[in-house]
């Protein structure tokens, strides 16, 4: 084989190999990533509506007129009767009046007193405290730094018993009704704001718990 030849044939066989890596390394391309899909658009449908064709709370009835600094509110059948009655608080007056929900259904309100002269009342609950089957009621005061609590003594709302529970309760400020301890009986969550104090009182009401 001449020189020339040599050369021509060496030439070939290394194109040869060229040629088969650049084969190779082509079949190993990983595959092309796929374009990702386009998020889906929000299809704009309105939420059914059924029948509706008012908007939800859009009216308003009034309850009482006249609450002289009315306050704090709470629902509960107070009379028994098997419906929703309101219970409120009139600041300024310093009562704690009821209205009793006179046809059922929110229409028609009666009011009544549960207790007249009481100074800066700032939150009430109603609860069935004495575990007799009717709602009484509970509240504070914040001048007097006082828990109180009514008992519905005949259980229809027409005459109410006060019991004092303490005056200790600096800045008495709101109060919950619980059953904390899940022993049957409702118990009082209370604030005393100037003392920086969250309290429950267990029932039977002579314990307290701090959790300061
Ligand atoms: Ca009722
Ligand atoms: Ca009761
Ligand atoms: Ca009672
Ligand atoms: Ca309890």
């Amino acid at each position: 084989m001449s020189p020339k030849l040599r050369l021509l044939t060496a030439i070939t066989l290394a194109m040869g190999m060229i040629i088969a890596l650049l084969g190779l390394m082509i079949s190993h391309q990983p595959p092309s990533v796929q374009a990702a899909a386009p998020p889906q658009t929000q299809t704009g449908k309105p939420l059914p509506s059924g029948n509706k064709t008012e908007q939800p709370l859009s009216s308003t009835q009034t309850i009482a007129t006249n609450v002289q600094g009315a306050k704090a509110i709470a629902i509960a059948d107070i009379d028994l009767d098997g419906d929703l009655d309101t219970i409120g608080i009139a600041q300024t007056s310093g009562h704690i009046l009821w209205w009793e929900n006179a046809n059922a259904d929110g229409s028609s309100w009666i009011s009544h007193t549960v207790a007249s002269g009481i100074n800066n009342l700032a939150d009430l609950a109603a609860a069935d405290i004495d575990r007799d089957g009717d709602t009484d009621v509970t509240a504070v005061s914040s001048s007097g730094d006082s828990l109180l609590w009514w008992e519905n003594s005949a259980s229809d709302g027409t005459a109410w018993t006060v019991y004092t529970m303490s005056t200790s309760l600096n800045g008495a400020a709101s109060i919950h009704t619980a059953d904390i301890d899940r022993n049957g009986a409702t118990d009082l969550l209370v604030t005393a704001k100037n003392d920086n104090d969250i309290i429950w009182y267990q029932n039977p009401l002579t314990v307290t718990r701090e959790m300061t």
